[in-house]
């Protein structure tokens, strides 16, 4: 018999033994199953899994504290001690220096299930505890979570929920241009799981009634081959310089929607008089971008004028704000848009993230699937979530956010649980520094991942497959029972019972179980739900009958949405949640804080590392995007991921003219390397990327060398990623480019260790903590 479980890959089936899965496949439902759902049972019972409660030898002889972190074994310790440990730490800390100490944000993206959810899950417990130190924002899109509300009064997340979908994209688009492309790989992916992968299906309809794809990315491949795609490859982290002389063209050709703009936003004429170069003397014409972009004039004025002649959809993926400055491609989406008059009219107008993950252009629900309550958070100070490095090493400080200054807490517990701090953070030399400074660390883990090998104390945890949960991606209208399809490997506990014990321990009276099992938990959340749903009108089964279903729907009421319909329909009945109600071409909040790295309107800034720099100390652009072979670090031993490497390592992809240039050839062992850091790789030679630059994805387990941690013997581009904010408007990462060398590695491969457990000691004659 077959059995299913929701992933953030997809929904995996296979045939169950109890312990072993076989047979995995794609949903039967799914026209598109994508390979990344094969590492998931390849990696259950992979040496790499965390089998028993691990605690850093050092802490536990010496106490809390950070030497040794990283570098020392582990001693394998029963549940009943480790837990005894963790209260012991929590009383200790939240009883001296209460919740201020404890970082306990855990951002990371978990598995899919809304029950055992890991940062619902601990961020509740931590809340029964007086609350945690956050993180706001996040890697994905932290920089345009900043500046949209600003601008169209909506956080990336709303907009991508109203998104115009599909269906009317197939129906009214003409030319469909996206800047950092629209991608094949990360429609894989949806947050939470997506049951069916349609990208690829619409992609074809939209071609197929005549639609038209450009694609505007220095990586040819990562759009649909059934969009035949026509590609154009500018220099990394110039877009804005483009997009700022297609509002030229469009200017000075008259092709410019004046109503539009006169009706719908603000700030038009400053933002014009930039572009024409009243201030500074310099028109942003084509002439000008073609020096920044290395795009030619009449590529540029042509797009223009296509981009006006036709009903255009204007994407700009996630990726271009993972950089310096990347609030301005995302502004000036908007502003060109705003420009051709489309907003709001099928088929035209702007989004963020078609293809940065597959939810993207499916229609809004009714209702969020059911949720765990997190409770309330009594702490009040935070930090933009990539600033975790700087906090940690300059407690104390105060830093420019969003018009505001936040100051950075004194940190001595960090507890960490769904994600990999060591995969996603940059510059990862500087934030292993960093990791050293609190007394203990506390990471429940599926595997000895990098992070995991950075804590004090590793609590095994249950992969979602081990569990019984329930389940629907973010705007998926499917939501499936998921119950668990094995036991759970070794000794591994769910995070929820982890926690349950952990409040036995600490008398906290049920406040984080309400004395609930599992099954009763799912239960009552979809009960909730049920009568929610039901008092909207929307009647679904009960819970019995939903656990023994394949799936039920979430109404979708509007599958023909269109973005922004209403506000076009009238402007003052259902005006924009900005200060004026309307687009914000000038925004005069964002113009107050005074911040030269963020102006008041759309601008051109130099980033502080790309190719066009005239002192610049590196030849090469990397760019670090998401994996196509896994989801970020996740299951990096499964065989999708692991059959991607080269010589074992993670690959890294340039153009045929570069590597002539260093003599380098196809499969070759290469070092990559700046001033940062450097680390190992595998070269696959391909035409599809734009000369200077290559790329090497993100998630490779870091695997720093014993005597030097700024050498990954495997991989990981945040070794060479610089730790600065893009700007302090958002403080949001700039995880995405960095420049490099790239050479042919001379002499022995030295050997991964990461794939493989950290060393354990025995415990020999070890005293217990004194505290
Ligand atoms: N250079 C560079 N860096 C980047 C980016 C980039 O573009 N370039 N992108 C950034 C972006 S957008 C993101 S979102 C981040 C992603 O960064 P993360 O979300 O931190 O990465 P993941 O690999 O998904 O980490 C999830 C971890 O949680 C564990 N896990 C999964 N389920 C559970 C569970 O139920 N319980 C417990 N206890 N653990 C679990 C997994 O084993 C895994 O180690 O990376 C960022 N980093
Ligand atoms: N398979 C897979 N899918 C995923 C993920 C994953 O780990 N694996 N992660 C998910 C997550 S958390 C996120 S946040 C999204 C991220 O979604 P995105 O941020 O959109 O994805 P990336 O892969 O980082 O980058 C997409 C592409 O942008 C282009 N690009 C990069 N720099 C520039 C530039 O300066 N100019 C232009 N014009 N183009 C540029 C490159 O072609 C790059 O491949 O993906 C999601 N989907
Ligand atoms: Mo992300």
């Amino acid at each position: 018999m077959r059995s299913r479980h929701l992933t953030h890959f997809g929904l995996l089936e296979a045939e169950s033994d109890g312990t072993f899965l076989h047979a995995v496949t794609g949903w039967d439902g799914d026209p598109d199953p994508r390979r990344v759902i094969h590492n998931v049972a390849s990696s259950q019972h992979h040496p790499a899994r965390v089998r028993r409660p691990a605690v850093r030898q050092g802490w536990l002889e010496r106490g809390p504290g950070g030497t040794g972190r990283g570098d020392e074994p582990f001693i394998e310790v029963s549940w009943d001690e480790a837990l005894d440990l963790v209260s012991g730490e929590l009383q200790r800390v939240y009883g001296t220096h209460g919740s201020s100490a404890v970082y306990g944000d855990s951002y990371g993206w978990a598995s899919a299930g809304r029950f055992h959810h890991a940062q619902s899950q601990i961020h509740r417990f931590l809340n029964c505890l007086g609350g945690y130190v956050a993180g706001v924002g996040d890697y994905s899109y932290g920089t345009s979570g900043a500046l949209l509300p600003h601008v169209i009064g909506a956080s990336p997340a709303e907009v991508m929920a109203d998104a115009t979908t599909w269906d009317v994209i197939c129906e009214h688009t003409d030319l469909f241009i996206s800047f950092g492309g629209l991608s094949e790989k990360n429609s894989a992916i949806g947050p939470g799981g997506i049951a069916r992968h349609s990208t690829r299906a619409e992609v074809e309809r939209a071609r197929k009634a005549g639609c038209h794809f450009i694609d505007i990315t220095p990586i040819r491949d990562d759009g649909f081959a059934e969009a035949d795609t026509e590609w154009i490859a500018p220099r990394p982290g110039s877009d804005a310089a483009l997009m700022l002389a297609l509002a030229h063209t469009l200017d000075a050709e008259g092709l410019v929607d004046a109503e539009f703009l006169e009706n719908y936003t603000v700030g038009y004429d400053r933002f014009i008089a930039y572009v024409r170069g009243l201030g500074d003397g310099q028109p942003k014409s084509p002439e000008w971008a073609t020096r920044i972009t290395e795009i030619s004039s009449d590529t540029i004025a042509g797009l223009a004028r296509r981009m006006a002649r036709s009903r255009t959809m204007i994407n700009v993926s996630w990726s271009m704000q993972r950089q310096d400055h990347g609030e301005q491609p995302i502004w000036l989406g908007v502003t060109l848009a705003a420009m051709l008059g489309q907003i709001g009219l099928p088929g035209g107008g702007f989004q963020h993230g078609y293809g940065s993950s597959a939810d993207v252009g499916l229609a809004r629900r009714v209702l969020s699937p059911p949720a765990l309550p997190q409770g309330t958070n009594n702490e009040a100070s935070y930090i933009p979530v990539a600033r975790i490095a700087d906090m940690l090493l300059h407690p104390g400080t105060r830093v420019p956010y969003n018009g505001i200054e936040v100051s950075f807490p004194h940190i001595d517990l960090v507890y960490w649980i769904g994600g990999n701090p060591f995969h996603h953070h940059q510059d990862l030399t500087r934030f292993r520094r960093a990791f050293q400074r609190p007394s203990t660390v506390v990471v429940h883990e599926q595997f000895w991942t990098s992070t995991a090998r950075h804590a004090d104390i590793v609590l095994p945890a249950t992969m979602t497959i081990e569990r019984d949960d329930f389940g629907a991606g973010r705007n998926d209208p499917h939501f499936f029972p998921m119950p668990a399809l094995t036991r759970p490997v070794g000794e591994a506990r769910d995070d929820y019972a982890i926690f349950a014990a952990l409040e036995e321990r600490l008398g906290l009276n049920q406040a984080f179980t309400e004395g609930r099992t599992v099954q009763q938990w799912l239960e009552h959340l979809y009960s909730d739900w049920r009568d929610r749903l039901s008092r909207k009108g929307y009647p679904v089964p009960p819970f019995d009958e939903f656990w023994r279903s394949e799936y039920i729907e979430i109404p979708v009421p509007d599958p023909g949405q269109v973005l922004h319909a209403s506000f076009r329909t009238d402007p003052l009945a259902s005006p924009l949640a900005t200060p004026s109600g309307r687009i914000e071409i000038f925004s005069e909040t964002i113009d107050s804080f005074g911040y030269d790295d963020c102006p008041g309107h759309p601008v051109w800034l130099e980033p502080r590392e790309w190719l066009g720099q005239t002192n610049r100390r590196y030849p090469l652009h990397l760019i670090s995007n998401q994996p196509k072979t896994r989801l970020h670090s996740q299951l990096d031993v499964g065989t999708t991921s692991r059959e991607s490497k080269i010589q074992g390592r993670e690959p890294v992809r340039m153009n045929p003219s570069d590597a002539d240039a260093r003599g380098l050839r196809d499969g070759d062992a290469v070092l990559i390397r700046n001033d940062r850091g450097s680390c190992l790789a595998g070269l696959a030679v391909s035409d599809a990327l734009r000369p200077g630059v290559v790329q090497l994805s993100t998630g490779a387990w870091y695997d720093p060398d014993p005597s030097d941690p700024s050498f990954c013997r495997h991989g990981n581009p945040n070794v060479l990623t610089a730790d600065l904010p893009s700007s302090r408007l958002s403080q949001g990462t700039t995880a995405q480019h960095a420049l490099v060398e790239v050479e042919r590695w001379e002499g022995p491969l030295p050997p991964i260790t990461v794939d493989q457990p950290p060393a354990f000691v025995a415990r020999g004659d070890v005293e217990p903590p004194t505290r």
